[in-house]
């Protein structure tokens, strides 16, 4: 039965991959929740879903596993994160053509995420040797005051399909050597790259050979699934990744219970082009940041800032370069754009460029590819927009290939025009001018989590702390000191002598 409905030669591919990964038959065909790829929009494979009921299963497992996971060094539990490492670098290639077949991603960045992955486990097995505290000047003789990082609890982590499995990735890592248990709950859309993910963890854990039961457990189905995660107290953390909507409808449920949050929602990043930019760098820089990915990356570019002076030039490049760049089939070699997620995605395109025109803009692209050789999935054309004003529809994330190019005069109004929007998650300036590009980074520039000089917005290294303001959440991920969220502080006051100095001087004899 399950032959008939996956007869096509992506699900056929998708299957060869899954059982070359170890996971079974029945994980991978027999399940309520239907797989498509973007790339044809076929049935490639069918997992489990569960619902409320399971998923509070799975935290009371999970929250075993912690009370046993909380106890061991931290070292040893980087072990088990090496190990995991391991086995990502053995299965690397398999996994990222899962993740094109899953998500369209091209080759390239399928395996860019699987590396991401990779270099997180790195960045995680050093850091387990590296939970800092630290020790504190008491105002009170014969004391020491010290601060101590202790393990959380169960994190639930809610991840997105336009990195299907990196972000879970960096959640993970971290939150393991933190001393952590972890329950998943991927996008409905991406279910397959979970479960190979999963399989390769119960891997790393087997040959680890002493890890609790129910260290991480991955829960696939909808929002019940999310809710469940969110209601839950035994859930001490939420690392949630996905759009604003979606973290503004969980986060007052998460604050009514105090729970700790990561949140990594929208961006509407910009990037600004100064006189004194070269170019050539910048075009390569924003085709990049624009184009790539489809445009489905929450750091994706979607607002260019130019200065009148290189914007016939900049424009003409940038036209030269959405017209030429090739979209298609994310497998082959030649393809930089492959499909939107799916239907509603080419949709939210399409009105937010028929907006933009009535709003006065001039656009380049943005028309439905490959319908005759893809009826069922949906490709576009990336859409370049002339627009007279930084108007409503710019000011709005729309999760697709399109970027708003504006002008600008002075580079106050340039700050102005980038923080002028909701979200705050990163942002570019392209200039060799120090005092830009200083003024940029400065308190008075780019409110943005991150902010670069002389490259795109978006291709984020782990080992800087990654998120954004207002709009985008406020959390960080990753590198850095993000671990710390993941964690509790205690402080500790610990009197060596035979005295009881209050502080502040207090006097209290009985
Ligand atoms: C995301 O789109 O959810 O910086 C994360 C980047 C990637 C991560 C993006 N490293 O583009």
């Amino acid at each position: 039965m399950a032959a008939q409905t996956l007869a096509g030669d992506i699900a056929r591919d998708t299957q060869d991959i899954l059982a070359r990964l170890g996971v079974a038959p029945n994980r991978r065909l027999d399940g309520a929740l239907e797989a498509r790829s973007p790339i044809t929009g076929e049935a490639i494979g069918r997992v489990d879903a569960g619902g409320a009921a399971s998923t509070k299963a799975a935290i009371a497992c999970a929250d075993a596993a912690f009370l046993v996971w909380r106890n061991v060094p931290a070292p040893r539990r980087g072990e088990l994160v090496r190990l995991f490492g391991e086995e990502l670098r053995r299965a690397k290639s398999e996994l990222a053509a899962l993740v094109t077949i899953e998500a369209g991603k091209i080759r390239s960045e399928g395996l860019g995420e699987v590396q991401e992955m990779i270099d997180i486990c790195d960045f995680a097995v050093g850091l387990s040797r590296q939970l800092y505290g630290l020790t504190l000047a008491t105002e009170r003789p014969g004391h020491r005051m010290m601060e101590t990082w202790h393990p959380l609890g169960v994190a639930g982590v809610i991840t997105s399909f336009n990195f299907p499995v990196a972000v879970w990735a960096w959640n993970a890592a971290i939150a393991l050597v933190c001393g952590n248990s972890l329950v998943w709950k991927p996008s409905e859309k991406t279910p397959l790259t979970a479960l190979a993910t999963e399989t390769l963890f119960e891997r790393a854990v087997a040959r680890f050979g002493s890890a609790p039961d129910g260290l991480s457990i991955v829960v696939q189905g909808g929002r019940e699934v999310g809710g469940a995660l969110v209601e839950d107290p035994r859930v001490r953390l939420v690392s949630a990744t996905g759009s604003t909507a979606m973290g503004r409808a969980i986060a007052p449920r998460l604050a009514q219970r105090f729970a700790r949050t990561i949140f990594e929602l929208g961006g509407n990043n910009a990037a600004v082009v100064c006189p004194s930019a070269s170019l050539d760098l910048a075009v390569r820089a924003i085709a990049f940041a624009a184009m790539g990915t489809a445009g489905q990356r929450c750091t994706t570019l979607r607002r260019l800032f130019v200065h009148e002076t290189v914007y016939d030039d900049l424009m003409a490049r940038l036209r030269a370069a959405f017209t030429a760049v090739s979209v298609g089939d994310p497998r082959e070699d030649a393809t930089l754009v492959g499909p939107l997620i799916d239907e509603d995605a080419y949709g939210a395109m399409r009105r937010a460029l028929d907006d933009a025109r009535m709003a006065g803009g001039v656009v380049v692209g943005g028309e439905r590819a490959l319908a005759d050789r893809f009826p069922a999935a949906f490709y576009a054309r990336p859409a370049l927009v002339a627009m007279p004003e930084q108007t409503a529809i710019v000011k709005q994330e729309t999760f697709a290939p399109i970027l708003y190019v504006m002008k600008y005069r002075d580079f106050d109004e340039a700050m102005r025009l980038q923080n002028e929007v909701a979200h705050g998650l990163s942002s570019s300036i392209f200039t060799n001018d120090m005092r830009e590009a200083e003024r940029f980074l400065s308190a008075e520039g780019s409110d943005c989590g991150i902010a670069n000089v002389n490259i795109g917005p978006s291709g984020a290294e782990i080992g800087g702390a990654f998120g954004g303001e207002k709009d985008s959440g406020g959390g960080r991920e990753a590198g850095s000191d993000s671990w710390k969220a993941y964690m509790r502080r205690a402080t500790n006051t610990i009197n060596y002598s035979e005295e009881l100095p209050l502080a502040q001087g207090v006097a209290f004899d009985v």
